[in-house]
């Protein structure tokens, strides 16, 4: 009987969703799969490695870049030992120095001594990367410090010549970084880039490419490098009017979205695990610690956005041992934080305001089981949970395929008939993870409210993490 009633009451959520539908902003299948991936790692690698520079000058002799024990398997071991998704890596930074042998440039590895000249990084990534199971994805800098034709229009081809090659000799890619940073060239000169062009190239070559800049057109910049996401996160924008680079809107507002932005451009939280972004011997007891990641987490993920967590290999072309110590404990605060959802045992009560339906009791999947695909559509919902439990962290799922349409929340921790902790929040998305101190707890209500009375959850978890890691 169950059974029946939750099916009869899911059809009819789907029949009101899908009057909504014309109007909800919705995110396109890769954008959903890339939000699913959560938390990946950057490896900012090149001539900086060698020189201990952030910036190179585009002047450095190529024989600089020289790993000499470099190992992308070792780069994808340490990534799935620490739960990310995929890699990032930069495949061209400013200095304009390609890990690859492009044919639009004379200043690559293949004029460096690495390998006699025979070497090619983003083929050893790519390759890599598939045999392990992770996503390949690449930052290119448009802006060139040793390019020859930067600062004229035939740059844009070598640009979009350069793309192609990475399209077709290292594809597939996941997604694509572009830097807007946009200064002199060696001639002194700025170039004028030919965005719409670019955009053409990926959508031409590669369509299934996520695309990340400062204003998307797929995946955002999150306004800092620090690696926190705004509360609220809203998955909208509006660029019309802005540019990549110094036209970009204000940091405030890719830190947050646009509450009514008209498309959907969801954040990034790019951040490294060191004070830089490339390795620097200097840093190395510089390295955040397992905890400062978990808090990053929580403010990244925590808030709907992905994390992208640079860890830069070092000068033999190895991911160093510090990094990944650190990123292993950080593996292990996540998996023994979120391992036992509470809530398994626990009663889920929909409020429906028809007497058929009141006071039904039906069991709510938690989180962790959670498919993208699974939605209810509840403005009010009690959990009940078997006997008082300790909690100090809620974790909800919006159903974004659905868009993103809850505005507001508020969460009512009850002992018996006392409340004893209001929590309220405003944006939702992907995932929201909170925490507050511990509390004994028999239930809890979750408020949901939007402007169409349309929301839809996918998931609900409470755990009991470590005291010290609650966000404060
Ligand atoms: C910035 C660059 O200037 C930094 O060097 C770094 O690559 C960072 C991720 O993006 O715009």
């Amino acid at each position: 009987m169950r059974t029946i009633i939750f099916c009869v009451l899911m059809m009819a959520c789907f029949l009101i969703r899908a009057q909504d539908k014309d109007q909800a902003l919705l995110p396109t299948r890769q954008q959903l799969a890339w939000q699913e991936t959560e938390f990946y790692l950057f490896v900012h690698f090149g001539p900086n490695t060698f020189t201990d520079k952030e910036w190179g000058e585009g002047t450095e002799p190529e024989d600089i870049f020289n790993p000499t024990q470099l190992d992308c398997r070792q780069w994808c071991r340490v990534a799935k030992a620490a739960g990310a998704k995929g890699i990032i890596i930069t495949a061209k930074h400013h200095d304009g120095f390609c890990l690859w042998p492009s044919h639009y440039s004379t200043h690559t590895v293949r004029e460096s001594k690495w390998k006699n000249g025979k070497g090619d990084v983003l083929k050893e990534l790519s390759l890599a990367c598939r045999e392990a199971g992770l996503k390949f994805g690449v930052y290119i800098s448009p802006w060139d410090r040793n390019h020859p034709d930067y600062g004229t229009e035939k740059y844009n081809d070598d640009f979009v010549g350069m793309m192609k090659e990475i399209f077709q000799n290292y594809g597939p890619i996941w997604e694509l970084w572009w830097d807007g940073a946009n200064g002199e060239g060696p001639n002194g000169k700025k170039q004028v880039y030919d965005w719409r062009r670019f955009e053409n190239t990926v959508r031409q070559y590669s369509p299934k490419t996520v695309v990340f800049s400062d204003i998307g057109p797929d995946i955002r910049w999150v306004g800092n490098e620090d690696g926190i996401a705004g509360d609220p996160n809203w998955n909208f924008l509006d660029t019309a009017g802005f540019k990549r680079g110094l036209g970009a809107p204000p940091t405030d507002t890719l830190n947050h979205g646009n509450y009514h932005g008209k498309l959907w451009i969801p954040a990034e939280c790019d951040v490294s695990i060191r004070p830089g972004w490339f390795y620097h011997v200097k840093d190395d007891d510089k390295i955040k610690t397992p905890n400062d990641l978990f808090e990053l987490y929580l403010r990244s993920v925590g808030r709907g956005a992905n994390l992208l967590l640079n860890v830069p290999p070092d000068r033999r072309g190895l991911i160093n041992e510090k990094d990944s110590a650190v990123l292993g404990g950080f593996k292990k605060l996540r998996d023994e934080s979120f391992a036992n959802n509470l809530l398994k045992q626990a009663d889920t009560y929909y409020e429906f305001s028809d007497k058929d339906f009141a006071n039904k009791t039906f069991i709510i999947r938690g989180l962790d089981a959670a498919t993208t695909t699974y939605a209810i559509n509840l403005q009010n919902f009690v959990v009940q949970l078997p006997q008082p439990t300790k909690i100090n962290c809620i974790v909800l799922r919006e159903a974004i395929h659905l868009g993103q349409t809850i505005r507001q929340f508020s969460i009512l921790l009850y002992n018996v008939n006392n409340i004893i902790r209001e929590i309220h929040g405003t944006s939702v998305g992907r995932k929201r993870i909170l925490s507050f101190p511990t509390a004994t707890i028999t239930s809890f209500r979750v408020y949901l409210k939007d402007a169409s009375e349309n929301d839809n959850i996918s998931g609900v978890a409470a755990y009991l993490i470590d005291e010290k890691l609650v966000e404060h």
